[in-house]
């Protein structure tokens, strides 16, 4: 199987370029369901261990059925399958670009959370125009074992996030271990009190947010993903959850620039303009890096064909 890596801000991003399973022609979100139910070993062998890691997020394109759109995508992670993933779409398309099948400018990317332009500039730099981003609930109060009452927004951004400005150490990578710690302890007591994003869905990323540490970015932050692992990247969906608590509270204009910055110091642009709903629509910019081109082998005699797992 022929794949592609590249890291999006320090994010890594793996997309299947042959080898992938033919899903059929139904829509995206049935797809989905298809790979997730006949063919998850697929995720496992790209993602774990021993050819993938926890961070790694996995993007498989299949033709999309808007016919506006340039190709569609599945975007799936060490645990499961992502709605949609900001820097896998930056990914997505840089990678595309490096095999020559893109030009700079506009396409049309259709995720199972929506339809979602990316322009790219030159080679690297590429700009997502997110779908409708919204809070769902604001100032939700919750009990955290070993920290409290934690008070935060249960926010839509492609992904479902809670977020936080309450982090009891600072946002950086000396304290890798803590903050996983925590925003696991706050993932926990989500489920414990039943607090949920919409028709009852899991509340499955948790981002911690703080002051920055470059002169240059306006906010910090930390984002627990599904499987455990934290994104280096400032991560797309959850810019964009961000960028609709800005707005709802009046901090940020239509159009005005905000620098997210992540744990690892890497930063992406973010602003937003209000689609004739009114909604918040989101746009990130970020740049994105292909770093191997790869084939993965996976012997029939291996035991870990599949990756590593808790059934192995
Ligand atoms: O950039 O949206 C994102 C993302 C989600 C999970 C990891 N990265």
């Amino acid at each position: 199987m022929r794949v592609i890596d590249s890291h999006t801000a320090g994010e890594p991003t793996r997309v299947i370029i042959s080898g992938g399973p033919d899903l059929g022609d139904a829509p995206i979100n049935e797809r989905l369901k298809i790979l997730a139910d006949q063919h998850d070993e697929l995720r496992r062998s790209v993602i774990l261990e021993p050819r993938g890691s926890e961070a790694l997020v996995g993007a498989l394109l299949c033709p999309a059925t808007d016919p506006t759109c340039f190709t569609g995508v599945i975007f799936f992670n060490n645990v499961g399958y992502l709605g949609m993933c900001g820097h896998g779409a930056m990914g997505v398309v840089v990678t595309l670009a490096w095999l020559g099948c893109l030009e700079p400018g506009s396409i049309r990317l259709e995720t199972p959370s929506g339809v979602v332009r990316a322009t790219l500039v030159g080679q690297n730099e590429v700009t997502i125009e997110n779908v409708p981003s919204y809070r769902f609930r604001r100032d939700v109060e919750v009990e955290v074992e070993g920290l409290g009452l934690v008070r935060g927004d249960v926010v839509w951004g492609g992904n479902w996030f809670f977020l936080t400005d309450l982090s009891p150490t600072p946002l950086t990578l000396s304290y890798e271990r803590e903050l996983i710690e925590t925003a696991e302890n706050i993932k926990q007591a989500l489920v414990k009190e039943g607090i949920t994003g919409a028709d009852g869905a899991e509340i499955d990323h948790i981002e911690l947010t703080g002051a920055p540490n470059g002169p240059d970015a306006n906010c910090r932050n930390f984002v627990l993903c599904p499987g455990g692992a934290y994104d280096r990247s400032p991560c797309g969906t959850g810019t964009s959850a961000k960028l609709a608590c800005l707005a709802e509270d009046g901090i940020l204009a239509p159009d005005e620039e905000w620098v997210q910055e992540s744990v690892i110091g890497s930063r992406f642009k973010a602003s937003y303009k209000r689609n004739s709903a009114s909604k918040v629509v989101p746009s990130i910019t970020g740049e994105a890096y292909v770093c191997a081109d790869v084939t993965l082998i996976r012997h029939d005699e291996d035991p870990f064909r599949h990756g590593i797992a808790e059934s192995n």
